[in-house]
């Protein structure tokens, strides 16, 4: 049974030129994309994204590094997709991911660590609802096949 999962190309991989090579993984692992497009961050967008790290150390640092510039929004379809987009982004750290993982090949900093997925099929529908529509996010779902 396929699901759909949220992802984003933070703004150094855009900046940095690495959409394509990290769109060729995810395609090269089997998943679908069924919506992408480059999109300015809001704060607002932002700090609901990262709702559950509001009040750690890190959480300004977060948001003013994800609203630096444009990022990729993306969903993402396939069996187990958040799974599996979890696994090929790799650990948080970059300098900890495993080599072979987009952080572990592509990243050093735990800031700027170039991919994010969603890591639950809940939280993928509710990050997805902060950037598309509902009619969006439910034409998504009814198309997974
Ligand atoms: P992941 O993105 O692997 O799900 P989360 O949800 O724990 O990791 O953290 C969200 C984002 O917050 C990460 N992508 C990372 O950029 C940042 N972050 C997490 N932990 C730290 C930390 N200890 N120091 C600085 N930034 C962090």
């Amino acid at each position: 049974m396929a699901e759909i999962t949220f992802v984003f190309l933070k703004p150094e991989a855009v900046r940095r030129g690495l959409m394509g090579e990290i769109i060729a993984r995810i395609e090269r692992k089997g998943l679908r994309i069924r919506a992408m497009r480059l999109h300015r961050m809001s704060r607002e967008e932002a700090e609901r994204l990262y709702d559950v790290h509001r009040g750690k150390e890190f959480f300004d640092r977060l948001v003013r590094h994800v609203t630096s510039g444009p990022v990729l929004l993306m969903v993402v379809e396939g069996p187990r997709a958040v799974e599996a987009m979890r696994k090929l982004i790799g650990a948080t750290d970059p300098v900890k991911a495993q080599p072979g993982t987009i952080r572990g090949d592509y990243g050093l900093d735990i800031t700027q660590n170039v991919i994010h997925a969603a890591d639950s099929p809940e939280r993928a529908v509710k990050e997805m609802r902060i950037f598309f529509t509902e009619e969006e996010v439910k034409a998504l779902w009814e198309g997974v096949e």
